[in-house]
C-alpha cells in the first residue's frame, strides 16, 4: 500500500510544475472543499464526539476547521472497480520484486541486529518470530523509511467526508484518531501518515493502535512513529490477537489436480480442511501441517502456470493486518529472506570471531 503510494506520489509530483502554477492561480477553488466545519455531516460527527465521548465542541472546531481537502488522496483511494470492468492481470512476482530488494533484506538484518533484545522479547511475550515482525516492517514502511507525509487529519477527513467510498470506515477512523490524541495528550493536527490514515513504523490505523498497540520500551507511553521498541511489540501484539500460533507454519506450498484449480482456490478464506484435499489429490510439500482449515492462494505469473500455497491460522494473521494474499505471501517471503541473511551472516561472525585457543 505505502509502496503504491509513493509511486503514485511520484507520478504527482512530476506534473509538479503546472499543478504549483494552477495553486497559486487559483488558491480559494482549491481550497473550496475544505470548509469542513459547515457542513452539516461534520456539525454531526462533532455533536456525537461531544455527546458520546465528551471531546470539547471548540477543541473539535479548531482540529476539524483545520482539516484540509485533500485531492491526492481521493484521487490514490480510488473508486469502486466496476463489476463489469475486466479483472487486471497480476502478477505476484512483480509485487514480490517490490519488496525483496537485497536493499531491504539488508536493512532488515541492520534493524535485527539494532534491536534484537525487544524482537526477542516480542517472541517470547506473543510467540511471533522476529523475522515476522520484521517481514511486515520491511514491508509497510522498508523499517521507517516512508512512513508518510500526509497530515492524517485530512487523510481521514477526506475520505470520510468527501471520499469515493467507505466513508463510514474512515468517518470511524476519523473519531479513533481524536480519542487516540486525547488519551495520548497529543494534537492530532501533528500526526502524519499515509493518504490513508495509517502511521508510523507499522502503519497502523487509529483503531488499531488504541485496541492492539503496546508500551514495549516502558516509557509510559506508545509511541508508533519514533519508537522502534512500541512497534515491534505492537506489530506482534497484534498479529497475536487475530489468532498467530507460535511455531506453526503459514504457508504450505501445494500442486492442485489439473483443472480443479478454479474450484479449488479460496484467497483470503479458509475453507478447506487439508485431509480432504488430500483425498482430492491435493499434494502438500510438507508432512507435517498445522491444526486447522487453510486456504488455496493462487499465485500468478502471466504467461506461466501459476503457483499455489495453502494459508494455514498464521496466514490469515498476515492478511488481517493488509487484505491479500499477494501482501501476506511477500511479507512471509521477505521474512525468510531476512532470517537466511542474518543466519549466514552469524556463520561469518562466528568463523571470523571464535577464540582460536
Ligand atoms: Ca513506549
Amino acid at each position: 500500500m505505502q509502496i503504491n503510494f509513493l509511486r503514485n506520489a511520484a507520478t504527482w509530483l512530476s506534473a509538479g510544475a503546472t499543478f504549483v502554477g494552477l495553486v497559486l492561480s487559483a488558491p480559494s477553488a482549491m481550497a473550496g472543499s475544505s470548509e469542513y466545519l459547515s457542513r452539516p455531516e461534520v456539525r454531526s460527527f462533532i455533536e456525537t464526539m461531544q455527546t458520546e465521548h465528551a471531546l470539547d465542541v471548540a477543541e473539535l472546531e479548531r482540529i476539524l476547521g483545520s482539516a484540509r481537502h485533500q485531492p491526492t488522496v481521493v484521487r490514490l483511494i480510488g473508486p469502486e472497480r466496476p463489476k463489469t470492468a475486466p479483472p487486471p492481470v497480476r502478477s505476484y512476482p512483480r509485487y514480490r520484486a517490490k519488496f525483496l530488494t537485497q536493499v531491504r533484506i539488508a536493512a532488515g538484518t541492520q534493524y535485527w541486529d539494532l534491536h534484537e533484545e525487544y524482537l526477542r522479547r516480542a517472541e517470547a511475550q506473543f510467540g511471533v518470530p522476529a523475522e515476522v515482525i520484521l517481514g511486515i516492517l520491511g514491508v509497510e514502511t522498508a523499517f521507517g523509511q516512508n512512513t508518510g507525509s500526509f497530515r492524517v487529519v485530512d487523510s481521514l477527513a477526506t475520505i470520510a467526508f468527501d471520499g469515493p467510498r467507505r466513508q463510514e470506515y474512515f468517518r470511524d477512523e476519523l473519531k479513533e484518531l481524536l480519542l487516540l490524541a486525547r488519551d495520548m495528550n497529543i494534537d492530532p493536527l501533528a500526526i502524519k501518515g499515509s493518504y490513508a490514515g495509517a502511521m508510523g513504523l507499522p502503519q497502523f490505523m487509529p483503531s488499531s493502535y488504541r485496541r492492539y498497540a503496546v508500551d514495549f520500551d516502558d516509557d509510559q507511553s506508545i509511541d508508533l512513529i519514533g519508537s522502534p521498541a512500541d512497534a515491534i511489540g505492537s506489530v506482534a501484539s497484534y498479529l497475536k490477537a487475530y489468532g498467530w500460533n507460535e511455531g506453526e507454519a503459514a504457508t504450505v506450498a501445494v500442486k492442485l489436480p489439473a483443472g480443479a484449480e478454479a474450484e479449488l482456490v479460496t484467497g483470503l478464506e479458509r475453507a478447506h480442511d487439508a485431509a480432504e484435499l488430500r483425498e482430492r489429490g491435493v499434494k502438500f510439500a510438507a508432512a507435517k501441517l498445522p491444526e486447522g482449515l487453510c486456504s488455496v492462494v493462487e499465485l500468478p505469473t502471466p504467461g506461466k502456470p501459476s503457483k499455489y500455497i495453502a494459508g494455514f491460522g498464521n496466514f490469515e494473521a498476515v492478511t488481517r493486518y493488509n487484505r491479500s494474499t499477494f501482501y501476506a505471501t511477500a511479507v512471509l517471503e521477505l521474512a525468510e529472506a531476512i532470517r537466511a541473511a542474518r543466519t549466514q551472516q552469524m556463520t561469518v561472525r562466528a568463523d571470523t570471531e571464535s577464540p582460536t585457543g
